[in-house]
């Protein structure tokens, strides 16, 4: 089983003989280093910079690595899944191709709640099971953390066994997983329609017993005429704040709530999705330092034609992350890679900013920015060693993982 455990005391690990994208805040672009090299210790980096300054006691009678002139990034980091679920909708999907709206696709037993009935009728391992290969291609593709959300369970036990699954995915692969109580994602069949009742239920009762037994890192809310009010929402994130956990937001992606602002008041990590944020929104979020996390392949999936304000987020600071949102009913993808290329083709990020929304701002979006997410000493020693000419390449190909080696905690 992998583990931190695996590390051995005072072990010293070199690569070297590389070019580095540090990313680290306050450089310039990437924070580029030619003919760089990082050294970690116990998991940690101990050095990341030009080979030339490397200190001697570093250089000498260690583990190199020689990495022949490959460009070596932060691991990669997916900071909105709901990569934990049962079964999938392609059935949806062939419907709506043959012309089914999304009314009737609901009407036939289909939308979110199927995949609630199904998330329901696995165990915790089967939903171990058929979470695995979507984790591994996440892994594949150079990813060293993901963010993993609940919200297909809908009540106490359901809930619970999602964020379980969740953490036991992290003891099953070498990767740092983060994972957020959704309970307030869609209304699950027994509550007959009454979503204050539930808003009830998720603030009062399944909130403070996620908390209690230490399953959730954060909590989200979906936030949209189709699930939850602002008011709603705010109850949510008042008894998050009474159990000590950080917030996040699904807002503003079908019609402007205001669910930025919302997020931006309570001091969210993150508001995500924001196609219809406006200027307000976006300036309440450079305030309270709230990140944009921008998703297209929601956006691509159910071609939505509202672009995220890229431009307004530029303009008063926000900072943005990118994330596929992996999840089966909106985003069916696995490629944090290809997300890439779709932020910059549909939303015209620069190669900058898709690279730091994956390493960096998804690092800060998850309140992990002082632990990974940078090439920077004290960090934990997650790596991506790339086979490619320029960083721009991550951003440009589709369907191609140039992927050399992926190093999480030094291993
Ligand atoms: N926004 C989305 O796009 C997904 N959830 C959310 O809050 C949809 C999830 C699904 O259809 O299963
Ligand atoms: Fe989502």
């Amino acid at each position: 089983m992998a583990g931190q455990s695996k590390s051995r005391a005072g072990d010293i690990r070199l690569w070297r003989n590389a070019r580095l994208a540090t990313m680290a805040e306050g450089s310039a672009g990437l924070g580029i280093v030619e003919h760089g090299a990082v050294a970690s210790r116990d998991g940690r980096i101990v050095y990341a910079g030009p080979e030339s300054e490397l200190p001697p006691t570093l250089a000498q009678g260690v583990e190199t690595i020689d990495c022949e002139g490959r460009w070596i990034t932060p691991g990669l980091i997916d900071c909105h899944t709901h990569l934990v679920h049962a079964g999938n909708r392609a059935n949806e999907f062939e419907m709506r191709l043959a012309g089914s709206t999304y009314e009737e696709v609901a009407r036939a037993g289909g939308g979110i709640v199927s995949s609630v009935k199904s998330l329901r009728a696995a165990s915790e391992d089967e939903l171990v099971t058929q979470s695995l290969p979507r984790l591994d291609a996440l892994i594949a593709e150079g990813v060293t953390t993901v963010e993993i959300k609940s919200g297909y369970g809908l009540d106490l036990e359901n809930e619970k066994k999602s964020l379980r699954a969740a953490r036991q995915l992290g003891e099953q692969r070498p990767v740092t997983i983060r994972t957020t109580f959704l309970g307030a994602h869609a209304l699950p069949p027994e509550a007959k329609g009454d979503k204050d009742a539930f808003i009830d239920l998720v603030a009062n009762e399944i909130l403070p017993s996620v908390a209690a037994e230490g399953l959730a890192d954060a909590v989200d809310g979906f936030c949209e005429g189709i699930a939850f009010s602002p008011e709603q929402m705010a109850r949510v994130f008042d008894a998050a704040k009474a159990a000590g956990l950080p917030v996040k937001l699904h807002a503003d992606q079908l019609s402007n709530l205001h669910g930025a602002e919302l997020a931006a008041r309570y001091g969210a990590l993150s508001a995500d999705h924001l196609e219809y944020t406006d200027e307000a929104g976006a300036v309440a979020m450079a305030k309270a330092g709230t990140v944009a996390t921008i998703l297209p392949g929601a956006y691509y999936f159910i071609r939505e034609t509202k672009k995220p304000p890229i431009g307004l987020f530029r303009q008063h600071g926000v900072k943005m992350a990118v994330a596929t949102d992996n999840n089966p009913g909106t985003s069916p993808l696995t490629s944090l890679l290809l997300t890439l290329n779709m932020a910059a083709t549909l939303f015209g990020l620069t190669v900058d900013e898709c690279l730091a929304g994956v390493t960096r701002e998804a690092a800060r979006a998850l309140g992990l920015l002082g632990e990974t997410g940078t090439l920077e000493v004290g960090k934990s020693a997650d790596l991506a060693i790339w086979d490619i000419e320029r960083p721009a390449e991550l951003v440009y190909r589709m369907g191609f993982n140039p992927l050399h080696a992926r190093i999480w905690r030094g291993q």
